[in-house]
C-alpha cells in the first residue's frame, strides 16, 4: 500500500511558523480549507484563537481529535464535541509564564506610559520639554479576574512588585490572597484589573459599564484572556470620557481588525494577541500539539486532554 495511504488525515485550520510543518508532513495527510474530503479526517490542529467552527465538525464524520495550539478552547462546540466523542486537547503550562509575563509587561507600560516616552525621546520633543509624571505601579493594588493557571503565575510575580493581590474566582483556592468573588467589588479595590479567566457563557462581558465604573479614573483594566470576558462598546466609552484611567488590551472583538475608536486614546495599549508568541513557548506548544496527535494515533493517553 503506498505510504500516503498509511498517514492518517488531518485538517489544519491554521499554520503557524513554529508547527514544524516538515513534522506533520511526515506523519500525517495534511489537508486544509476548503474541505475536499471530509470523511478522511479523523483529527484537527488548530489555534486557541482560531478554534474549529461547527460546521467543520458536522461536517467530518470520522473525527476523533480536535488538537489545540493554545489553552483556551472557547472556540469549539464543547457539547457537540461530548455528543460526537470527539476529545479536545490544548497546550496549557507552557505558555502560562509568557502570557504572566505580557500582563506585566502592559502593567508597567500603561501606567508608566512607556511607549509614548519612547516616542517622546525619540522624537525629539524631550529636547524641548520634560516627559510628564506618570502612576507608580510597586505597592498598588490589583485585581486578577480568574485564578487559573495564568492568574496565579501573574500574581506571583505581582508579589515581586510588592502589590496587593485580590482575586475572583468561581470557589476560593488555597492562595495567600484576599478573595472577592464579585467582580465589582474586586474592581473597586483594584488599581490594576487583570482579566484572565478563561472565556465560557458565564463570564462574557464579566467587565461591563458597571464593572468599569467600580474601577474609576485611578484605575487600569489588562485584558490578556479573551475579548468576549469585555463589553468593548462600554470600554470604549470609559477610556474617552477618562471613566477609567486607561487600558492594556491584547485582545480585541473584531482581530485583527481594531475597533478604529481605539486608535487616538493616549489611554489605551493595544497589543496584536502575542501573549503566547516567543520563539521557545510556541515551539513547546508546537511540540505539545504534535505529541497529543501521535498519542492519538498511537492510541495512547493523551497528554493533555480537556475533553
Ligand atoms: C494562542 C490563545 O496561544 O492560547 C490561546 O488560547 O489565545 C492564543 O494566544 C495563539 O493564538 C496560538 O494558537
Amino acid at each position: 500500500m503506498p505510504h500516503a495511504m498509511l498517514k492518517p488525515h488531518i485538517l489544519q485550520l491554521s499554520s503557524y511558523p513554529d508547527w514544524d510543518q516538515t513534522a506533520l508532513d511526515a506523519t500525517y495527510t495534511c489537508h486544509h480549507l476548503p474541505l475536499s474530503a471530509p470523511d478522511l479526517i479523523e483529527a484537527i490542529a488548530t489555534s486557541g484563537g482560531a478554534g474549529v467552527p461547527s460546521e467543520i465538525i458536522k461536517a467530518c464524520p470520522n473525527l476523533k481529535l480536535i488538537a489545540i495550539y493554545g489553552v483556551g478552547y472557547d472556540n469549539i462546540d464543547l457539547s457537540l464535541c461530548a455528543e460526537r466523542h470527539i476529545q479536545i486537547t490544548n497546550t496549557p503550562d507552557v505558555l502560562t509564564g509568557d502570557c504572566a509575563d505580557l500582563a506585566v509587561g502592559m502593567m508597567l507600560a500603561i501606567a508608566r506610559q512607556i511607549p509614548s516616552a519612547d516616542h517622546h525621546a525619540r522624537s525629539g520633543a524631550w529636547t524641548r520639554t520634560s516627559f510628564p509624571l506618570q502612576r507608580r505601579v510597586w505597592g498598588a493594588k490589583a485585581g486578577i479576574l480568574g485564578m487559573g493557571r495564568i492568574g496565579q503565575e501573574l500574581a506571583t510575580r505581582l508579589t515581586g512588585f510588592g502589590i496587593d493581590i485580590a482575586y475572583a474566582a468561581r470557589s476560593e483556592k488555597p492562595l495567600p490572597y484576599k478573595y472577592i468573588p464579585d467582580p465589582i467589588a474586586l474592581a473597586a479595590h483594584a488599581d490594576f484589573l487583570f482579566v484572565t479567566a478563561a472565556a465560557t457563557p458565564e463570564t462574557r462581558h464579566i467587565v461591563n459599564a458597571a464593572t468599569l465604573k467600580a474601577l474609576g479614573p485611578d484605575g487600569y483594566l489588562i485584558n490578556i484572556s479573551r475579548a468576549a470576558n469585555v463589553d468593548e462598546s462600554a470600554l470604549l466609552d470609559a477610556l474617552e470620557s477618562h471613566q477609567i484611567a486607561g487600558a492594556a488590551l491584547d485582545v480585541f472583538d473584531a482581530e485583527p481588525h481594531i475597533n478604529p475608536r481605539f486608535a487616538p486614546l493616549p489611554n489605551a495599549l493595544l497589543q496584536p494577541h502575542h501573549a503566547s508568541a516567543t520563539h521557545a513557548t510556541r515551539r513547546a506548544m508546537g511540540q505539545l500539539m504534535r505529541d497529543n496527535l501521535a498519542a492519538h494515533f498511537a492510541n495512547r493517553p493523551l497528554l493533555t486532554p480537556v475533553l
